[in-house]
């Protein structure tokens, strides 16, 4: 049998990671084309279709080992998801340092500017299951390995700066609150239900990540335009011993946008699939995301100086108190080749450092330092998932930790132990001048007790800082799903406890929904605060057409060689265009101008691009007609850009959209192109009247 080789199939497109981790991961990718069908032991099979048995029509006989094999392995293909963050998507990539951090710390991969670090990056949502749909309102999980030449170090934050909890010990009672309700397995991926909501009410120390959830920063519009927050202080320690405890950001270079609500639900049915497409198809693309690292830092001598307490996981550093330094840029270029291999066998653990990086005393960052590896355990099936490639560091180990279910490693020699002679105390530990890690010497000194530190007490005052720093869109987004998210509470006690508990975060805030949720809305309360922090307004991020996806609406007999300049035009200023038609095939210019239509009116939908360029033809039916006026109506309820051209211009007119901000008609090809692009760079057009 001949075999055709399709080299132009073999390989990933954008084969651009030359890193040290992609070396090692290329012995185990297998390229199963081309190649004959075997056992797991290597036969050769000369039937995969029939099972064997006694005669044509008889039953099926025991003796089928391919049968059997095979279907024993498909038996047990699953595993169990991650009990949050199930639903999630990778990336590989790379980091590369702008300067060295020695003066803060001795981490080799954070003092050589000469290296580049490979990384792999997983993006999540949290509380919805493996196949939930991925715009729902939820923080986002961001967790990064670094494949350092020291071991691998995890960063595993969120798109979220703090947490609903202070203490470690009250994860598992927060996870089954926002979880599917035990008694009936609703709702989905969604906190808009009762436990959720008297979790809240009765753990007012959620009151500021609240704040967060019910913000835009819960509803993405990419994996590509989120901040990443490792979230706990953290500790990085030089090579003298002297400590700072640090606290890392990721600024995406996009910068930080969201979806609407109303569309974000809509995604979720419309393409379920939409944030890992975004993500995947940019990278395919050679539309690599970049995020910047940034670390606030604070002297160990400074350490009393905030009105809040740095150990305590639900309080920000505001950036204008404690300057975010840049100091390296990651990208992602280079999709996983397996979702299962890589996605899903990943583990990440806050516990995973490299010399020069510790723990703080944060009782939340504590407790997630044992829950991690007891996780994998379960997921992966024992202990040698460290050596699942996906896992495996990129520097040598060494250990005496032996066997277990899955065991890849043979090692060699007599001897398991330590202390011993035979092997001359080998493996042998390392110190700190060798390259061992040696814990920060904090002196701790206290008595046992279960308690919360009076110092961690104060729930409001940051929530009101972040209501304080929301723009107008901003706020009234807020109001908008707290009415939503409360509307879905059966229980008048709970929403009556939550309008109260918010009225201490801002009476404006809890005005502007207790009505809406059938409560009286409070007449006193507010916070004594009025501190904004500007960096957390989504309206302060950096603003970029790149990469932003338009829906082109045009039918037969567009103006040809206009419109070919035109998304020329738009191509060189690095947006996505996207042809919308009634059908699929290719539409015919008035000047003989052929282009290929990419998905018609009944496979797409406006919610799916960033903004809508309505072209038109010659003439058109009604079908599509009625199609083109709801791209214009979504895109416009949604505040998204709209441009149209000749023919294209009419549909405006009768919409009436025409004068409204970030609604483009113009016929001049150059000043469409470049006042088109200004208003897709804007993102949204929050000031555009919907009514
Ligand atoms: Fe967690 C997964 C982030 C608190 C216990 N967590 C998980 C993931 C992220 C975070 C990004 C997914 C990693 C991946 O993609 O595989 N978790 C956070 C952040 C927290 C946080 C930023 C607060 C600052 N987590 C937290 C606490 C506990 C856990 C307090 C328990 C004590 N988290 C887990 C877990 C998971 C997990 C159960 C599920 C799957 C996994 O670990 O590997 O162990």
């Amino acid at each position: 049998m001949e075999f055709i080789e399709r080299e132009d199939l073999l390989l990933s497109k954008h084969n651009v990671n030359n890193s040290k981790k992609n070396e090692q991961l290329d012995e185990s990718r297998v390229d199963d084309r081309a190649k004959h069908l075997t056992t797991n032991q290597g036969l050769k099979m000369s039937e995969d279709e029939f099972s064997l048995k006694a005669g044509e029509r008889g039953p099926t006989l025991m003796e089928d080992f391919h049968f059997r094999e095979k279907m024993t392995h498909f038996d047990h293909e699953r595993i169990p998801e991650r009990v949050v963050h199930a639903r999630g998507f990778s990336a590989h990539g790379e980091f590369e340092l702008y300067k060295s951090l020695e003066n803060y710390t001795k981490a080799d991969f954070l003092n050589d500017t000469s290296k580049t670090t490979p990384v792999f990056v997983r993006f999540s949502t949290v509380a919805g299951s493996k196949g939930s749909a991925e715009t729902v309102r939820d923080a986002r999980g961001f967790a990064t390995k670094f494949y350092t030449d020291e071991g691998n170090y995890d960063l595993v934050g969120n798109n979220i700066p703090v947490f609903f909890i202070q203490d470690a010990i009250k994860f598992p009672d927060l996870v089954h609150a926002v979880k599917p309700e035990p008694h009936n397995g609703m709702p989905q991926g969604a906190s808009a239900h009762d436990t959720f909501w008297d979790f809240v009410a009765n753990n007012q120390e959620s009151a500021h990540m609240v704040m967060w959830t019910m913000s835009d920063r819960a509803i993405p519009r990419s994996f590509r335009m989120m901040e990443g927050f490792g979230v706990h202080t953290f500790r990085l320690v030089n090579a003298e011993g002297k400590s700072h405890f640090v606290k890392f950001h990721w600024k995406p270079v996009l910068g930080a946008h969201s979806l609407v609500w109303d569309e974000a639900q809509k995604i979720s049915g419309k393409n379920p699939d939409f944030h890992r497409g975004d993500l995947y198809n940019s990278i395919e693309d050679g539309d690599f995301p970049e995020y910047e690292l940034g670390i606030q830092v604070i002297a160990e001598a400074d350490e009393d100086k905030f009105d809040f307490d740095i150990l305590d996981p639900t309080k920000l550093w505001p950036e204008e108190d404690v300057p975010v330094e840049i100091v390296g840029k990651m990208t992602l270029n280079r999709n996983v080749d397996n979702v299962f291999a890589e996605n899903e066998q990943v583990a990440f653990h806050p516990g995973h450092v490299v010399p020069g990086i510790d723990f703080s005393n944060d009782p939340l960052l504590q407790g997630r330092l044992f829950s991690y590896t007891d996780t994998q355990l379960i997921r992966l099936g024992g202990p040698n998932f460290h050596e699942l490639p996906i896992n495996k560091p990129v520097c040598p180990f060494h250990n005496n930790q032996r066997d277990g279910y899955g065991r890849h490693t043979i090692n060699q020699g007599q001897v398991s132990y330590h202390n011993n002679s035979l092997a001359n105390n080998t493996p042998e530990t390392a110190s700190p001048e060798e390259g061992g890690y040696e814990h920060y010497h904090e002196k701790v000194e206290g008595r046992k007790v279960r308690a919360r530190s009076e110092s961690f007490k104060d729930h409001f005052s940051q929530a009101a800082l972040f209501w304080n720093s929301m723009s107008a869109h901003e706020k009234d987004h807020l109001i908008q799903a707290f009415s939503f998210e409360l509307g879905k509470v059966e229980s008048e006690s709970v929403r009556e406890q939550v309008v109260e508990m918010f009225s201490n975060v801002s009476l404006e805030l809890a005005q502007g929904f207790a009505e809406n949720i059938g409560v009286k809305p409070p007449v006193s309360g507010g916070s004594n605060t009025s501190k904004a922090s500007p960096a957390l307004s989504q309206a302060n991020t950096n603003f970029k057409a790149e990469t932003r996806q338009v829906a082109v609406v045009m039918g037969e007999g567009f103006n040809g060689e206009e419109v070919e300049k035109v998304l020329d035009g738009l191509a060189d200023k690095g947006l996505k265009t996207s042809i919308i038609s009634n059908k699929q095939g290719v539409l015919s210019g008035s000047d003989g101008v052929e282009l290929k239509i990419d998905h018609t009116f009944t496979t797409a939908d406006p919610v799916l691009f960033d903004a809508v360029y309505i072209i038109g033809g010659k003439s058109h039916d009604k079908a599509f007609t009625q199609s083109t006026e709801y791209y214009i109506n979504e895109a416009f309820k949604h505040y998204k850009p709209i441009g149209a051209t000749h023919q294209g211009v009419s549909f405006l007119e009768k919409g009436d959209v025409l004068n409204h901000e970030g609604v483009v008609a113009e016929d001049d090809a150059e000043t469409f192109i470049s006042t088109f692009t200004e208003a897709v760079e804007a993102h949204r057009h929050w000031n555009r009247s919907l009514v």
